[in-house]
């Protein structure tokens, strides 16, 4: 008789522990799921949803958005010109922001992602040089194939391809 209200009332201690501990723990989880969801949701916006300018960063997305007059701030020098002129192949901005994807600023740089590899950052004039720098080939998004191209052997024992570039990381 006496062990059986002892079970009884060590039952209602435990689950006078244990309910909230367990209401506690689903409410966790749950917060954690959601979190999770929001951080899969930006990082999909960030990757996927977002038109990246050619040759820019997803951290520099913000930068090539047009202000309300539709006008492109150069990132340093802070001249402002029309947003058309961004990536049109003619330098505008001191500072060479204007031109992330071509090699018309002396002093440019194109930012090659090559997806599922190490990104790398390339001087604008390796943009459509006509030698595969990014290891995606972004940076020869002309293809335009040099008079004198090395033969396919060379090009291998260099590591240095000619476009159509191979997309070899
Ligand atoms: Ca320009
Ligand atoms: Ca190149």
């Amino acid at each position: 008789m006496c062990y059986k209200r002892y079970l009884s009332l060590s039952r209602r201690k435990i689950s006078f522990f244990v309910a909230p501990l367990l209401i506690t723990s689903i409410i966790f989880i749950i917060y954690q799921i959601s979190i999770f969801v929001q951080i899969s949701d930006g990082y999909k916006k960030a990757n996927f949803g977002l038109k990246l300018v050619r040759g820019t960063h997803e951290q520099q997305a913000r930068f090539y958005e047009p202000n309300s007059q539709n006008k492109f701030v150069c990132i340093r020098s802070l001249e402002e010109i029309d947003f058309k002129m961004v990536n049109d192949d003619y330098c505008d901005c001191l500072d060479g922001s204007d031109e992330p994807g071509t090699s018309a600023c002396g002093n440019g740089m194109f930012f090659c992602r090559n997806q599922e590899h190490f990104p790398k950052s390339l001087h604008s004039s390796m943009v459509n040089d006509g030698i595969c720098d990014c290891c995606d080939g972004s940076d020869e998004w002309k293809n335009e194939v040099l008079l004198h191209n090395f033969d396919i052997v060379l090009q291998k024992r260099m590591h240095k391809y000619h476009p159509p570039c191979p997309n070899v990381c």
